[in-house]
């Protein structure tokens, strides 16, 4: 008989540093009398998260989406962005919010990023950029989307708000294409409560989005283009130092927890894993299962709602599907024809709580809940 949970367990719980540094912190803000705009403690963040990401030139944000509101304006794109309808609707609404229109390119179905073999064809005289999704911190075929990108003379953005961290052959992720994205919402393993930050590869653009973070103000005399407030202040910045400090250690908890998962639901028929990757390249952002009504013997929504009677709280991450908001429902690349294996994931994913402070007791309740869920 498995009992539910006394206290509901979400799809994750942001991580608390020790009060009292996040208080010592604070202390020397109060000290300065420096809130916002560009503080000291803003300054060390940046280069701290600079060194941890391995980023050329990073700005940091109040948020992931303003983030790339502004980075992508700052491209000064037109026309279309390909994209992938697998995502959270910070990703295509933030084109909306420039002007641009998306142009949805399936996903792949084993890491669920979208496919790079299908962005050729998807390619018109309108196409100005690509905007890659690193989903759950599982990569993009970045090097294909270069060779693509040069070919097309095509501009690459990346939304890595669940890539904190990631490498590829031991490459950081932040150095592929000309921007990337990265949240730092409480819901992230490293956060500011919330905030965002843009690595980008030049100095120039750097400069021309603190500019657009900051109203467009170059001086007190020279307002130099249509900027916005996307500044991050003084006490994110702050949090965002004590988090910094902790990081190696709630990595860790968050591999071991993975490893806990995939020990009980690993070759259970009908279900796999999305997020197997345990190694130190990974984000150990998500973790995702997949499953196949037909060969586990229930549905995803099956599983979700007898989740929640146990005080499961898991999410269908992302549920539904982009292409299907009303704001996009009309696109020709929204046709379910165009998108096949989006459609499908998005009825079989589900994101299941994962953070640090998962016991293994915590882990083996909801997995045999999970298991006891099959029709047998
Ligand atoms: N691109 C992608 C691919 C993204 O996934 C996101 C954000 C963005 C861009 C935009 O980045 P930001 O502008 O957010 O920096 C959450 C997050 O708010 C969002 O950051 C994240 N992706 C998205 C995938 O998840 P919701 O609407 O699912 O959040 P909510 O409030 O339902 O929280 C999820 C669960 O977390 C709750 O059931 C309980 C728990 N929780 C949450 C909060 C905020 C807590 O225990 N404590 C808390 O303080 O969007």
């Amino acid at each position: 008989m498995i009992k539910p949970f006394a206290k509901p367990v979400y799809v994750t719980q942001p991580y608390l540093p020790p009060l009292d540094e996040v208080v010592a912190e604070l202390q020397k803000i109060w000290d300065a009398g420096w809130l916002t705009n560009n503080g000291p403690k803003h300054q060390e963040l940046e280069r701290v998260l600079s060194r941890v990401l391995e980023a050329e030139h990073l700005s940091l944000f109040n948020n992931g989406m303003t983030a790339l509101m502004i980075g992508l304006r700052a491209l000064e794109l037109k026309g279309e962005v390909i994209t992938t309808p697998f995502t959270f609707a910070a990703t295509p609404n933030a084109l909306v919010w420039n002007n641009l229109e998306p142009v949805f390119v399936d996903v792949d179905p084993v890491n669920l990023t979208f496919r790079s073999d299908k962005i050729a064809a998807a390619i018109t005289p309108r196409t100005s950029a690509i905007l890659g999704v690193h989903v759950f911190g599982n990569l993009c075929d970045v090097k294909s989307i270069s060779a693509i990108a040069q070919k097309h003379n095509l501009h690459v953005i990346y939304d890595a708000a669940h890539a904190f961290q990631s490498k590829l052959d031991g490459r950081a992720i932040a150095s592929f294409g000309d921007m990337s994205m990265f949240s730092f919402h409480a819901t992230k393993l490293f956060h500011t409560i919330e905030g965002g930050g843009l690595a980008v590869n030049t100095a120039d653009l750097k400069q021309r989005i603190d500019y657009l973070k900051n109203f467009g103000i170059k001086s007190e005399a020279e307002i130099i283009a249509p900027g916005i407030n996307g500044k991050m202040n003084e006490v994110q910045a702050a949090v965002g130092l004590v988090v910094a400090r902790h990081l190696p250690e709630e990595r860790e908890r968050r591999q071991q927890v993975k490893r806990w998962y995939l020990e009980r639901l690993s070759g259970v028929a009908g279900l796999t894993v999305v997020t197997a990757d345990v190694s130190d390249d990974n984000s150990h952002q998500y973790f995702v299962i997949r499953i196949n009504a037909d060969q586990f013997g229930a549905t995803r929504d099956d599983v979700y709602e007898k989740l929640k009677t146990f005080q499961v709280f898991a999410r269908k991450y992302f549920f539904p599907l982009c292409s299907t908001f009303p704001q996009f429902s009309d696109l020709p690349s929204s046709r379910r024809r165009n998108l096949p294996e989006s459609s499908a994931a998005v009825t079989e994913v589900l994101s299941l709580p994962y953070s640090g402070y998962l016991t293994e007791e915590d882990v083996d309740r909801i997995c045999a809940m999970i298991i006891s869920f099959r029709r047998t």
